[in-house]
């Protein structure tokens, strides 16, 4: 398997090894993407064992920890690849109201940054009016949201709803995503644009900002 020891590394939440493999890897003429890719994945696999209680939150927090070190190495080289990054589009992003999960909003925010986008994060358990009310004054081109649970999906839609509400719902290209959310869900609540990965988010981005 491809950068086992980095997906090992990640998996004993041992993030000072995680960034000793991934510089070693890089050295080597490693390509970053790859190693995202193999880093999320480690970040899936350890989400699934503390579901099943095979890890604790701890060791959670620890891996979230090396991921967001792996993402400013790994972040800053592939900018370095990108000659000519260039300002793609402004960006608000949140994890909607009722949730507090992070990762993967961090993990977004990290590739659509890494892409050229200039990206507001607000955090979490973020209402509609906190996303309407950033995205007005940063004069955002796109609202990104973030759902981690079956009940917090509905917020995703009150946010479109107060768009709506307010007459600006044209103003904005909305992007969903989050462990539970699909294309039907992203389809049924009117959503302009849907990931199911943090990379995958950079192409549905640019195609919202016409790039
Ligand atoms: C870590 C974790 C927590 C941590 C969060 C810590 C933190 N700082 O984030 C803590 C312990 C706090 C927590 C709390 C809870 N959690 Co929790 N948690 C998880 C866990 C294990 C991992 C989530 C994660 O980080 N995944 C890794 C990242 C990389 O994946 P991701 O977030 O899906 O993101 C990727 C994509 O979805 C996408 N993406 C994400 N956001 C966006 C946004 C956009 C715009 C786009 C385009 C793409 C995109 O890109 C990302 C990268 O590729 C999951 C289980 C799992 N297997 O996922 C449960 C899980 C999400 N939690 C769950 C639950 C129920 C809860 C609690 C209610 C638990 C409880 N009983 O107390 C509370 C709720 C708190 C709240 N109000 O939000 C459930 C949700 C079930 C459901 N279907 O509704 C899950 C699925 C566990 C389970 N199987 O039961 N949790």
């Amino acid at each position: 398997m491809a950068f086992e020891k980095v997906r090992d590394a990640m998996l004993a939440t041992d993030s000072e090894l995680v960034v000793k493999e991934i510089n070693a890897e890089l050295a080597k003429g490693a390509d970053p993407k790859a190693i995202f890719d193999v880093l999320t994945d480690a970040m899936g696999e350890i989400g699934d064992l503390f579901s099943e209680m095979k890890m604790f939150l701890p060791e959670v927090m620890l891996a979230t920890e090396a991921m967001n070190e792996a993402f400013a190495i790994l972040g800053a080289e592939m900018q370095k690849q990108d000659q000519a990054i260039e300002n793609l589009g402004t960006v608000v992003i949140g994890t909607v109201k009722g949730d507090v999960h992070t990762v993967g909003k961090d993990m977004v925010t990290g590739t659509l940054n890494t892409a050229g986008f200039k990206v507001f994060d607000i955090g979490i358990d973020s209402s509609p009016q906190d996303f309407v009310e950033i995205a007005e004054r940063e004069g955002a081109d796109i609202i990104g949201l973030s759902a981690l649970m079956t009940a917090t999906m509905p917020s995703q839609k009150d946010v479109i709803e107060f768009l709506e509400s307010k007459g600006i719902r044209e103003k904005y290209k909305v992007l969903v995503g989050g462990g539970v959310v699909t294309q039907e869900w992203a389809d049924e609540i009117g959503a302009d644009g849907y990931s199911k990965d943090a990379v995958g988010a950079v192409d549905v981005a640019k195609r919202l900002v016409g790039r």
